[in-house]
């Protein structure tokens, strides 16, 4: 990929991985980016995904734009997520294949591993047991995305290759407590109740799932990484290696917000699946490692939502 390369993040408007991505490519250099918000064009459309392909004819694509959201937006909407997904990789995959474009990244997530996969997860465990209930339907989707890129390489030698992420935050991250993650929600819930001196903050589950959590600006860095040096069918997982308890994530958010008041946990709203911590020495033996610790990530954040979303 040279700097002058015609660049087409999907996703790259609003999303917050594509928005990250589009950060760390212009730092790095790159010029020729295509950015198009959803009225420019419609990725759910494929006679629209289609014409803009036909039309720009990029030769780089990073496939980040997706729906999706937290534990409870994943569960109580599975149509859509399995609906809209499906719709949007299938355009935009099939699109680039017909407009020969050189190399696309595919961004998966941890859930399309097995629920109760061995830990650290590697990436050979992939479809070897079912999936959490919570999240099958997106889950499901982007298992579909990376067996499409797969598929098209092998029939067609093109360059597709799947990326699968742990659980991300940043930047841009939605921060609507209805469909949100958990780091954003916890930001949110602790800063309300600081702000509105409530003793008392709701969260949800019973705090002992462990969940890993990688800074945006490191997942665009690895992306971009790995569209100028990963050429393989096979996925590849990105992020810390390292884990900690639903329970230990909210003190460290307490602590950073500022709230001195309890926690009290919801036990009637689902804790997910108990663990997916993934094993990243593929990634990390290729030279590409995070930058950004958890807390000083959270501090960032934290700085970016006073200033952004109150
Ligand atoms: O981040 P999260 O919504 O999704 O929840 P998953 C992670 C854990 O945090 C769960 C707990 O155990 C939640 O019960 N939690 C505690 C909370 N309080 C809250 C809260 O106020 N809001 C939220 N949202 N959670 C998603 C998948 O799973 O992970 C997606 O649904 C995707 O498909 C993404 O793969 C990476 O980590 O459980």
């Amino acid at each position: 990929m040279g700097k002058k390369s015609k660049i087409y993040v999907a996703g790259g408007q609003s999303g917050l991985v594509g928005t990250a991505i589009v950060r760390n490519l212009q730092k790095k250099g790159y010029n020729n980016i295509i950015i198009k918000n959803r009225k420019e064009l419609d990725l759910m459309n494929k006679e629209q995904v289609d014409k803009f392909f036909t039309k720009e004819k990029p030769e780089y694509v990073f496939l980040a734009a997706a729906l999706v959201g937290g534990i409870f937006a994943n569960q109580s909407r599975k149509a859509d997520f399995i609906y809209q997904n499906l719709e949007v990789q299938n355009n935009v995959i099939y699109s680039a294949w017909k407009n020969k474009v050189k190399k696309l990244l595919f961004l998966g997530s941890s859930c399309i591993y097995p629920r109760n996969a061995k830990q650290p997860i590697k990436e050979e465990y992939f479809l070897t047991g079912p999936l959490e209930e919570t999240n099958d339907a997106y889950a499901i989707a982007k298992i579909a995305g990376i067996k499409m890129c797969q598929s098209f390489n092998d029939q067609f030698g093109t360059n597709f290759i799947s990326a699968m992420p742990t659980n991300l935050y940043g930047p841009n991250d939605n921060y609507d407590l209805q469909t949100s993650h958990v780091l954003p929600a916890l930001i949110r819930k602790f800063h309300d109740a600081k702000s509105g001196n409530k003793n008392e903050v709701t969260l949800w589950g019973n705090g002992s799932p462990f969940r890993e959590f990688l800074h945006v600006d490191d997942m665009a860095d690895a992306c971009v990484f790995l569209m100028e040096k990963y050429n393989s069918r096979e996925i590849i997982n990105i992020g810390t290696g390292k884990d900690l308890k639903i329970r230990e994530l909210a003190q460290l958010v307490k602590k950073i917000t500022g709230y001195k008041g309890k926690i009290l946990w919801d036990a009637t709203k689902p804790n997910g699946t108990p663990k997916k911590q993934l094993d990243v020495s593929r990634l990390f033996a290729l030279g590409w490692k995070p930058t950004i610790k958890l807390e000083e990530g959270i501090e960032r954040e934290y700085k970016w939502f006073v200033e952004n979303k109150t």
